[in-house]
């Protein structure tokens, strides 16, 4: 099974130009240390926190919820619940997910790594649309 997911992603390291180059060279990298080894350390943390997996439920030809917020690095399972009646998953506008195709049973997940606005639907059946906020 193929997935959308991705380890999350260290930010780049953005190296101020030196100020004064005179300044002790043990300070400085000392400070450095502290900026890179910081935000590698709350970023983890933040994660760790925020992240969380969330269920849609598609039954009774609807998403539910049809409006999910979730936070960056949550997981979305997708739970197909319509006995017989089949529904597929299509991601579509500016900010995409993998698209699942028709099913009537089981589920399949998602992972948001990244922020934005995430619009989707079934094809099979018109108004039948969702939206996930990830924050
Ligand atoms: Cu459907």
């Amino acid at each position: 099974m193929r997935t959308n997911s991705r380890p999350p992603s260290r930010q780049p390291v953005i190296r101020r130009p030196s100020i004064g180059a005179s300044a002790g060279v043990n300070k400085r990298i000392a400070l450095m240390t502290v900026a890179v080894a910081l935000p590698v350390a709350l970023g983890g943390q933040i994660a760790a926190s925020g992240a969380a997996t969330r269920t849609v439920t598609l039954k009774d030809i609807a998403f539910s919820p049809k409006k999910l917020s979730i936070s960056k690095g949550s997981k979305v399972t997708f739970a197909f619940r319509d006995g017989s009646t089949a529904h597929n998953v299509i991601s579509s506008g500016a900010k995409r997910f993998k698209s699942i195709s028709a099913r009537t049973s089981g589920s399949r997940s998602r992972t948001f790594s990244r922020t934005g606005t995430y619009r989707y639907s079934c094809t099979l059946h018109p108004g039948m649309s969702g939206r996930i906020v990830v924050r």
